[in-house]
């Protein structure tokens, strides 16, 4: 695995990101052994995987060009991209998943349009090309602030959905969530007689000051099949802002009718509520068991210095889980002694499982694996899918990968019975065979039971 650190230089007169990336050597890094680009970037990069290749490329807009560039991994070429109208909107939320259920990413942008209104842009991967924008979205018309769009299967149907934060005003008293526009699944942030809201990003920052913008941290928190959400929030009347849980449930209101779902604050967990001066909230595995922990950053003695708090999760409902990961299947040059290659994680890959329900309803559940990689989006390498109550076999898993450009068939994937608490690692070898021998490993970690091997192979 290799890192790629985006950086002002000391004393920088212009807001341009300098790149480098430090190339992986097994389980080390080098620091010796890095590349330096002589483009600098307008603003963070976005890692997808543009040709298909498997090997992660890096887009954006350089110096060099108005129109967005990519960086294709491996032979480290700089190609024009996309023939794009529309200025990118800085900081972008850019993304990289499948958005019309094709199993094939498709790629998400954040622009502006000829009169600066924020807008979302889709473009579709139709037979293996990005050729033009398939629509354009505009903002919800009251959101004074658009905060960075997130995805997540918000209502378990099987297909991603868009979540946006954002305020109705400068100051953020009136903070909303809208779903695919634009349902409003939380627009009350009240509790006790204290408003909260976002905190609204400032533009204007001291440089010293890391500026964050409005971000949705995504994972299913209790498992119910339905993904949560951590944001951070702040007493609009006071000055402490802190990580809330957003918890994902039925709607109860005529607003949120149509989405069938809306967020819930939890407005009384202890242990967030004792993290004062919170920055960012986000989901990590701490003790690889399937279940979601949580990480807190906040602000520390001096401006400049934070802490990190890690929180387990103590949520013991019965539920079950799928854990997921989709590695590339390459080796870096050649494959000793023709072994099958792992490889590593890669932006793109969705899942999407078919179960049913403890009351023998069909249930759906779906995610992108890497979908946004920028500002602090902090997405697990891995999908956690939660499955509720039901100790039934998943009957359906589905995992496609991107293709590379003018091949038209879909590369995908299927298993069926999959034990739930399992984790499954999916390698799809040889990938540039469609449909062909994708192997998965499953481990089931569930209780006690020490990881047991259930290597299995799929042919279709
Ligand atoms: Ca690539
Ligand atoms: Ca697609
Ligand atoms: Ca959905
Ligand atoms: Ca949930």
């Amino acid at each position: 695995m290799d890192v790629l650190l985006t950086y002002l230089p000391k004393n920088h007169v212009k807001d341009e990101l300098l790149v480098v990336i430090f190339w992986g050597q097994n389980q080390t890094l080098n620091p010796h052994n890095k590349t330096v680009f002589n483009r600098t970037f307008y603003d963070e990069p976005l890692i997808m995987d543009f040709n298909g290749d498997l090997i992660p490329d890096i887009f954006g807009v350089t110096n060099m060009s108005s129109q967005p560039q990519i960086l294709i991994g491996g032979n480290l070429s700089w190609h024009p991209v996309l023939n794009a109208q529309s200025k990118m909107r800085i900081p972008h939320s850019h993304a990289f998943i499948d958005l019309n259920k094709d199993f094939t990413a498709d790629l998400f942008l954040t622009t502006e349009s000829s009169s600066s209104t924020f807008q979302f842009e889709i473009w579709e991967n139709k037979d293996g090309n990005f050729s033009s924008a398939s629509y354009i979205i505009q903002k919800p018309q009251n959101m004074k602030l658009v905060g960075q769009s997130a995805f997540a299967d918000f209502d378990g149907d099987g297909q991603t959905d868009h979540l946006l934060p954002g305020c109705e005003d400068e100051n953020c008293q009136r903070s909303a969530i809208y779903l695919s526009q634009w349902i409003p699944v939380i627009q009350d942030f009240s509790y006790k007689g204290t408003v909260w809201g976002f905190v609204p990003f400032n533009h204007e920052q001291l440089p010293a000051e890391i500026a964050i913008p409005i971000t949705l941290h995504i994972g299913d928190y209790n498992m119910d099949g339905y993904p949560d959400a951590l944001a951070i929030l702040r007493n609009t009347s006071g000055s402490n802002q802190q990580a809330f849980l957003l918890e994902n449930v039925p709607c109860n209101n005529a607003s949120c009718e149509k989405a069938g779902r809306m967020f819930k604050v939890y407005w009384e967990l202890s242990d967030l509520n004792q993290i004062k001066g919170a920055v960012v909230a986000t989901f990590f595995d701490i003790y690889e068991d399937g279940i979601l922990d949580i990480i807190v950053l906040s602000k520390g003695y001096t401006k400049n210095d934070f802490a990190i708090h890690t929180l387990k999760n103590n949520f013991e409902a019965d539920a079950y889980f799928v854990k997921v990961i989709v590695l590339s299947g390459l080796c870096s040059n050649d494959c000793p002694r023709k072994i099958t290659p792992f490889g590593v994680n890669q932006p793109g890959p969705y899942i999407m499982y078919t179960t049913v329900d403890a009351n023998g309803y069909l249930k759906n559940g779906s995610a992108g694996q890497l979908s946004q990689s920028a500002h602090l989006s902090l997405q697990l390498p891995y999908n956690v899918l939660g499955l509720g109550r039901s100790a039934n076999f998943l009957d359906h898993l589905y995992v496609g990968i991107p293709r590379p450009l003018g091949e038209k068939a879909i590369r995908k994937q299927e298993w069926t019975a999959i034990i739930p608490n399992s984790q499954l690692i999916v390698i799809p070898y040889p990938h540039n065979v469609p449909r062909s021998s994708h192997r998965c490993l499953c481990f089931y970690l569930g209780n006690n039971w020490h990881i047991t091997l259930a290597g299995k192979e799929s042919r279709q």
